[in-house]
């Protein structure tokens, strides 16, 4: 394909994306994704098997932490669905059952696969969300592929939006470049009550240095973020969940509402 069709290509995905129900679109290029921050950090880290993880690993040739790219793909459709604060219930758990946000999501990536499929002949496939059974570092594609930047909270912020999104992503066996990083950091100046705010602890001290990941970009920016803390309380959010009605999935069914107070309290995006 020449320069002027992949440029053409890539403006045709974000308008389809966008007609998908996409709130932003972007691609990052899987070489760019290769050498991003989580993509090398993670798999020199202690393991971690928390909420989020997913305890069937894919194969254990891989590394833990490690991303194990499916043959021939070579960028990714980051694509990011707003979760507003007046519409908490895109975010609950209903037992095992999605979230409504995470279904959106999923429609979308594979509406988006299918259009491509059909219409460019291109290989493109959803990506699973867990890193275990062949997902990717979301929020460090969404960086490249220009929807914002990492946040203290340890956040992708997007300005719109701030932290309040969701993420998916679709694998292409073509090779588009990343659509770039944004020159955006509402942190520089902010006072953090994202920080401030976390009354479980998850930011309070250093917890990881650069000498032994060979980078400067860490979990909180500069390693404040502390998963083990944060993991703890979704534990807990998960024990304290209370019955509900909740028309069109039961009568009685556990609704898991997990913290969002890093997220919440970011004034980025507010209107
Ligand atoms: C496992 C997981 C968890 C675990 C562990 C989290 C962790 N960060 O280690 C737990 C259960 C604790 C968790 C908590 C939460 N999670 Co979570 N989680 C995931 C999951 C599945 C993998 C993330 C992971 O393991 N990352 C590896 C760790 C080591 O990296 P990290 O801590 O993010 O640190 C890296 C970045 O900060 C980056 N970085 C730092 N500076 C810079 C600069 C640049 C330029 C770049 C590119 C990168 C970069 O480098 C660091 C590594 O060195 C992703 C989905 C996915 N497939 O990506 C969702 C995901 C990250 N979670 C999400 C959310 C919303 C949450 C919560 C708010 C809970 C909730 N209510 O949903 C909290 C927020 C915690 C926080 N402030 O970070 C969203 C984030 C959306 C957004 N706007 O960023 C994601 C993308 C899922 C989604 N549905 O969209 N999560």
């Amino acid at each position: 394909m020449s320069g002027k069709d992949l440029l053409k290509l890539h403006s045709e995905i974000l308008v389809k994306a966008k007609e998908l129900g996409a709130t932003l679109v972007g691609v990052a290029n899987v070489d760019d994704l290769n050498k991003a921050p989580s993509y090398t950090v993670t798999p020199l880290m202690e393991s971690y098997s928390g909420v989020g993880a997913n305890k069937g690993r894919m194969s254990d040739l891989i590394k833990v932490g490690e991303v194990s790219w499916p043959e021939g793909v070579k960028s990714v459709v980051v694509v990011a669905y707003a979760h507003p604060e007046d519409q908490p219930e895109l975010d609950y758990w209903y037992e095992s059952i999605d979230p409504i946000g995470n279904k959106k999501l999923v429609e979308i990536v594979n509406g988006l696969a299918e259009w491509l499929q059909k219409n460019h002949g291109i290989n493109a496939f959803p990506i699973l969300y867990h890193i275990e059974k062949g997902g990717i570092y979301l929020k460090d594609a969404a960086v490249y592929a220009g929807m914002g930047c990492i946040g203290k909270n340890n956040l992708l912020l997007t300005p719109d939006y701030g932290p309040r999104v969701r993420l998916r992503a679709l694998s292409l066996d073509i090779d588009l470049p990343s659509t770039g990083l944004a020159a955006f950091d509402p942190c520089a100046d902010c006072e953090q009550p994202c920080t401030k705010f976390c009354s479980h602890g998850c930011f309070k001290e250093v917890v990881h240095n650069s000498f032994k990941y060979g980078r400067e970009e860490l979990p909180g920016r500069g390693g404040q973020y502390n998963r083990i803390i944060c993991n703890t309380q979704m534990t807990r959010d998960e024990d304290k969940a209370l019955e509900q009605n909740v028309p069109g999935i039961g009568e009685s069914v556990r609704v898991v509402k997990y913290c969002r107070k890093c997220e919440l309290s970011c004034p980025v995006g507010k209107v």
